[in-house]
């Protein structure tokens, strides 16, 4: 069997530009990304020479058996700075690259000084390269994204089950979490959003004591992690009476989405396309003004990652999980959002997402 994570790690040196010797990776999602290994004090340096996954006494035993294809150190308390400048030296380090994007300043100081004489690279560059391999999923990564989404799906199903008169989205968001963590979740993807009536047109409203009652849409934007892995899903459902625009305005978002999602089905592949077939077809129907953000963007490892499916383009990339999320917000009056995550392919895309998207009547 061949070490996947030996496999990211050799992609990423082949990679670096020859003026590096290699990279430093110590932020904790790319580290678990190259390593398999999910520490908040790891310091993953990769050269063409040969890889160390440094850490300290908590973690070291742990990643020895995570690591068994790469060298393992731990740094023994007060010796960071003899433990680092002695892998610089033994490994003839001159100049490494680091996620500029992933560091605080004051760890870009403390970094250069342990591991003097070797220079830190001043300009991003890092993480684009380690964006542009983590952009393409794997098929366990499938899995995972597939298994949490499940999760979601039977735990929002259950949570429709929940809506009545004077129930508020507080206690729905606290059903979600206790549900879906019961299923298996390792934890949720993010603040589940609740938001019913009015507060459904600010797209992340943070669900509070609004109960429920008659005449409501009510906007559930949730997503669960297994095995690291993140789901993202919307769905708008009404509560009782609902008028007429509410029913235009969930029927546009509708159609929005699957026009989107039918330019990838036919093997559509620009992500500002992508935006523009939700995004075109809101316009047309005069609500524009009402949909301000992008309509996807990227999901793995965290639940925001590279592309965003936005104006800006570019290329969807083959193997990439993106979602569709278009919606429309009435500032005051009521919104609607309807997401689902897809799968992109070399000739098409995959739903990641079976929960039904018609307007559900509750109540
Ligand atoms: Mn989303």
């Amino acid at each position: 069997m061949t070490n996947k994570f030996l496999g990211r790690t050799t992609a990423l040196i082949e990679l670096i530009p020859e003026e590096y010797d290699g990279a430093l990776i110590m932020s904790q999602i790319n580290g678990r990304y190259f390593t398999g290994f999910n520490c908040d004090n790891g310091y993953f340096i990769v050269t063409r020479n040969g890889c160390v996954y440094v850490t300290d006494s908590r973690y070291t035993e742990a990643a020895g058996r995570a690591i068994d294809w790469c060298k393992v150190m731990e740094y023994p308390a007060g010796k960071m700075k003899e433990t680092f400048g002695g892998i610089s030296q033994s490994m003839g380090l001159k100049n490494i690259m680091v996620e500029a994007d992933r560091m605080t300043l004051s760890q870009y100081f403390m970094m250069e000084e342990m591991l003097r004489p070797a220079a830190l690279s001043q300009t991003g560059g890092l993480d684009a390269l380690i964006e542009s391999l983590r952009v393409h999923k794997d098929s366990d990564e499938i899995a995972c994204m597939k298994a949490a989404q499940n999760i979601a799906e039977q735990t929002l199903q259950h949570i429709f089950g929940m809506v009545r008169e004077g129930v508020s989205e507080a206690d729905l968001a606290f059903e979600f979490e206790f549900y879906a963590r019961r299923l298996g979740a390792e934890r949720l993807a993010f603040d589940s959003i609740v938001a019913s009536g009015e507060n459904g047109s600010m797209p992340h409203a943070v669900p509070g004591q609004r109960r429920i009652k008659n005449g409501d849409l009510i906007t559930f934007d949730v997503g669960c992690v297994v095995d690291g892995y993140h789901s993202d899903m919307t769905r708008t459902v009404a509560y009782g009476d609902i008028c007429e625009e509410q029913r235009r305005i969930y029927d546009i978002v509708l159609r929005a989405q699957q026009h989107a999602m039918d330019y990838l089905f036919a093997g559509g592949d620009d992500l500002a396309e992508c935006d523009a077939a939700a995004r075109d077809l809101i316009t047309a129907e005069g609500y524009g003004d009402f949909f301000g953000h992008s309509t996807g963007h990227g999901v793995g490892l965290e639940i925001h990652e590279f592309p965003s499916v936005s104006f800006r383009g570019g290329k969807i990339p083959v193997n990439s999980v993106i979602t569709v999320e278009p919606g429309i917000y009435l500032p005051g009056r009521y919104g609607v959002r309807i997401e689902n995550m897809l799968y992109k392919t070399a000739d098409g895309a995959v739903d990641l997402a079976s929960l039904d998207r018609e307007l559900l009547i509750l109540g």
